[in-house]
């Protein structure tokens, strides 16, 4: 089992039924916050010049688990690596599902910009985030990203999604993430705000 939830939106779980919900005790109502444990060597690579998703060992792009925390003023994502390296592009990428809408954040990383540079995608456009903030922590092997809010409409619930794809510049490419076994992410269930 790829996917475990340790604390869950226990009235609003509706994932996939292979998803084992993990709590040692009576599950916790409405929490806010959500861990997932992911993997280790399951990355996939994809290339400009193939079709499909094979399995192919990356650290770089390896995420190992992942935090959700709706609270009062943000949503806070954090994915934990194998081995974050500052030589290939990277881009780490989160979306927020709200009622109606999806926020598509993307920070990516490459030469000349290893702490990353935050965008939202709109329209088919990136444009630059203010009020989102981030951090790439390559000694930790972390990432982090906190969304306010209000950039989200203030929303009664999220559903969020996290992946991550590493370009190693011959149009390879190699991806991972926290929310599925295979190479495409899922989403939570609706996280309440907390
Ligand atoms: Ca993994």
């Amino acid at each position: 089992m790829k996917l475990t939830f340790l604390v869950v939106a226990a009235t609003t779980l509706s994932f996939s039924p292979a998803v084992a919900v993990a709590a040692p005790h009576p599950a916790p109502q409405h929490r806010a916050s959500l861990r997932l444990s992911d993997g280790a060597g399951d990355t996939w690579t994809y290339s400009d010049t193939t079709v499909g998703y094979t399995p192919a060992p990356q650290p770089a792009a390896d995420v190992l688990s992942a935090r959700i925390h709706h609270g009062r003023y943000a949503v806070t994502t954090r994915m934990l690596f194998a081995n974050l390296t500052r030589e290939s592009t990277q881009w780490y990428r989160c979306e927020i599902h709200v009622a109606g809408l999806t926020h598509w954040y993307i920070v990516e990383a490459a030469e000349g910009h290893w702490r990353g540079i935050a965008y939202e995608e709109v329209q088919g456009e990136w444009v630059r985030a203010p009020g989102v903030t981030h951090k790439i922590d390559y000694a930790a092997e972390t990432f982090t990203l906190r969304v306010p809010r209000r950039l989200l409409g203030d929303p009664a619930w999220v559903r969020v999604r996290l992946h991550n794809d590493l370009g190693i510049g011959d149009g390879t490419f190699f991806t991972d993430n926290p929310m599925s076994a295979g190479h495409k992410p899922l989403y939570t269930p609706r996280i309440p705000a907390r």
